[in-house]
């Protein structure tokens, strides 16, 4: 038996919480075009006869900075070094710059194996694949490069293949019937910030902050959930309500319509838009909303 735990890191918006739902076969965290998609440790769990992988997806590494994204750094930081094996998740299709070797060259040298994943290679000629992987074995990266694509499913038995050879030889770390960490009431509310990701220009979500006061299964099996929208300026409260409150009432409904997925039941959700200025910067504000700096 081999299991063990993978640090999923590598750029914001590189593919890494999609590569890690197909991976796991459930969505265990939200994905957007945008970067800054994810902003917690998420453990979504792989489980085969004789092998069980613990994906930990992280935020991506980013260059603005504040007082959430520091928190956000310094989660994959440890994550990393604490990992049994260190998936590093390329876009294949942005190409490889300076800064992505100088990165990788960081994360490889935390004396962690590491194994790079070369994403989204279905929207990419296929002939920048051996180049780009020749690139970094001559800047020095002496780490395997497998080639996938998430969203085609390409590659991804031999990438867990090639994961499991780096795991160690131990049993399970979590029962075989659980794929992720997080509760139902977090992923609610990650269904909401997934739908202001999709909806709104990067600047309103990436101030958004979600905060649930209700999540109540009901005797006849519905759930009540009553959420707050958090946002940082009164004028993207305006934006994100709408004309006669149009925009939120389409976004709770796309919201809504993921939860009951999510929770097989039938959802009734209210939702309230707030605003506190700067709470990406304050430090109590970040630990009101959940983003603490020891992430469990
Ligand atoms: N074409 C293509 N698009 C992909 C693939 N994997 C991810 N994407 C897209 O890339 C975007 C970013 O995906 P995410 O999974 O949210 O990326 P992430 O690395 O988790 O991003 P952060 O959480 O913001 O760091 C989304 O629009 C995905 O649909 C892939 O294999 N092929
Ligand atoms: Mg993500």
């Amino acid at each position: 038996m081999r299991s063990g735990t993978v640090a999923v890191i590598g750029r914001a918006n590189a593919g890494k919480s999609t590569l890690v739902n197909v991976m796991v076969g459930e969505k265990v965290a939200i994905v957007s075009p945008k970067p800054q998609t994810t902003r917690d440790r998420i453990l979504g769990i792989l489980n085969r006869e004789s092998v069980q992988i613990v994906f930990v997806d992280t935020p991506g590494l980013y260059r603005h900075r504040n007082e959430l994204t520091d928190r956000m750094m310094h989660t994959t930081e440890n994550t990393s070094k604490e990992a049994d094996v260190i998936l590093f998740v390329h876009d294949g299709h942005a190409g490889v710059t300076e800064e992505d070797i100088s990165l990788m060259k960081k994360y490889s040298s935390l004396g962690v194996p590491m194994l790079i994943a070369y994403t989204k290679t279905d929207i990419m000629p296929k002939e920048n694949i051996p180049r780009d992987a020749r690139l970094l074995y001559e800047a020095g990266i002496g780490t395997d490069v497998v080639p996938v694509s998430a969203r085609r499913g390409r590659n991804l038995r031999l990438l867990e293949q090639e994961l499991t050879k780096l795991l160690p030889e131990q049993d399970r770390l979590y029962p075989e019937d659980i794929v992720s960490d997080k509760s139902e009431r977090f992923m609610v509310a990650e269904l909401m910030r997934e739908k202001i990701l999709l909806k709104y220009d990067k600047e309103i979500p990436h101030g958004v902050a979600i905060v649930v006061n209700t999540f109540e299964k009901q005797e006849n099996g519905t759930y009540d959930v009553n959420l707050d929208i958090v946002c940082e300026k009164k004028g993207h409260k305006a934006i994100l309500i709408g004309k006669q409150g149009q925009a939120l009432k389409e976004t709770a409904s796309f919201a809504r319509k993921d939860m009951e997925k999510l929770l097989g039941a039938k959802v009734f959700l209210t939702v309230y838009v707030k605003v506190r200025e700067d709470w990406r910067d304050r430090a109590t504000l970040l630990k009101e909303f959940g983003y603490n700096d020891e992430q469990n």
